[in-house]
């Protein structure tokens, strides 16, 4: 039996990426009998790393935790939190802070590429990994479910935890990441090499969970493809083709039969996308009505958690020496 964490940075755009990365997973362990308990987070904290508006990050979370719902998060099955709402994961990434060094921060890759595009750098993100490894440690997590860009995170958060049990005593449960599965890497739709992303700045070349059908047609008519004029499974030499095929695979869960045109497939792709997003567009609408039941919701899933969460950080102070 498991316990699963997934995060959200509520960083605006989700899009068809995160569906078919992070959230149909999510929603599939729900039914999975392996999976004691999962966890789906808002890492509403990890947003304040970078230039933010307080209005629009209180709107996205909200925004997230609408989505998620609508995606088929049940709070029944699933704790639903934002990072910032449980106290303790601040805590004990002050704590953990502790047993971390500057310079295994400092090498992740990500803090030397968000630190190197220019413009101020908030010692937030330097530590960013580290409340990364907070939020899972905290929880007892054995899975994380992490794509490519978060595994040296993840490396870390074990890191830091085998480090603390040999020093301090056993403490905590040492995580393992898990491949989210089909969908790991959907691309841009106008530059196949580079994953679809909530922050960059071309919105054509990603699917909003909540574009309006023409809007879904017009990008994948106009995603790019190439001069082979065959349709061919080819990360190397047609990555745009490729990814099409990727997320039509991903959306019907069948692989994709063959095509005789680039347009042909598109509209498939299309068709494919609708499906899975209409469902999802009218459950956010009827959600949207009730914010009272979403922060019913949130309130649930902090009172859930925070018993293991109090006794983590109980544990933790107790091992470090810190007094009653
Ligand atoms: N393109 C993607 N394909 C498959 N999965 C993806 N995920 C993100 N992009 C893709 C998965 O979605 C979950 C939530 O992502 P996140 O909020 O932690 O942010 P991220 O990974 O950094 O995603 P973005 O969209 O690229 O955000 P920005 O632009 O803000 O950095 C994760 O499980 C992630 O793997």
């Amino acid at each position: 039996m498991t316990r699963r964490l997934t995060g959200f940075q509520p960083t605006g755009n989700l899009h068809l990426g995160n569906l078919l990365g992070a959230m149909r997973p999510l929603v599939a362990a729900q039914d999975d009998p392996a999976t004691t308990d999962s966890i789906a987070m808002i890492a509403d904290l990890h947003a304040l790393t970078v230039e933010h508006d307080p209005q629009r990050l209180r709107a996205n979370s909200l925004d997230v935790a609408t989505l998620l719902l609508a995606a088929g998060v049940d709070p029944g099955r699933t704790a639903l939190i934002a990072n910032s709402q449980v106290p303790e994961h601040s805590e004990l990434h002050y704590l953990l802070e502790c047993v971390t060094g500057y310079g295994e921060a400092a090498r992740m890759i990500q803090f030397k590429e968000k630190s190197a595009a220019g413009g101020p750098v908030r010692l937030s993100l330097l530590t960013y990994p580290v409340l990364m490894a907070a939020d899972i440690l905290l929880h007892d997590i054995d899975h994380v479910p992490v794509g490519d860009d978060q595994s040296q995170h993840l490396e870390l958060a074990r890191d830091i935890a085998v480090r603390f049990n040999n020093r301090y005593g056993p403490t905590f449960t040492v995580p393992e990441a898990i491949r989210p599965g089909a969908a790991e890497r959907i691309m841009d739709l106008t530059d196949p090499t580079r994953k679809m992303s909530k922050s960059s700045v071309n919105p054509a070349g990603r699917i909003g969970l909540l574009d309006p059908p023409d809007v879904i047609r017009r990008k994948v008519s106009r995603a790019v493809t190439d001069t082979v004029g065959v349709v061919r499974h080819d990360p190397e030499g047609q990555p745009g083709v490729t990814n099409l095929l990727e997320i039509l695979r991903a959306c019907t869960g069948e692989e994709p039969g063959a095509f005789t045109s680039y347009g042909q497939l598109k509209r498939e792709v299309t068709d494919a996308i609708e499906a899975v997003l209409a469902p999802v567009r009218a459950r956010h609408a009827e959600l949207s009505d009730d914010p009272g039941h979403l922060q019913k919701i949130l309130a649930e899933g902090r009172a859930r958690v925070r018993p293991r969460a109090e006794e983590t950080v109980r544990k933790v102070r107790a091992a470090l020496g810190l007094l009653d």
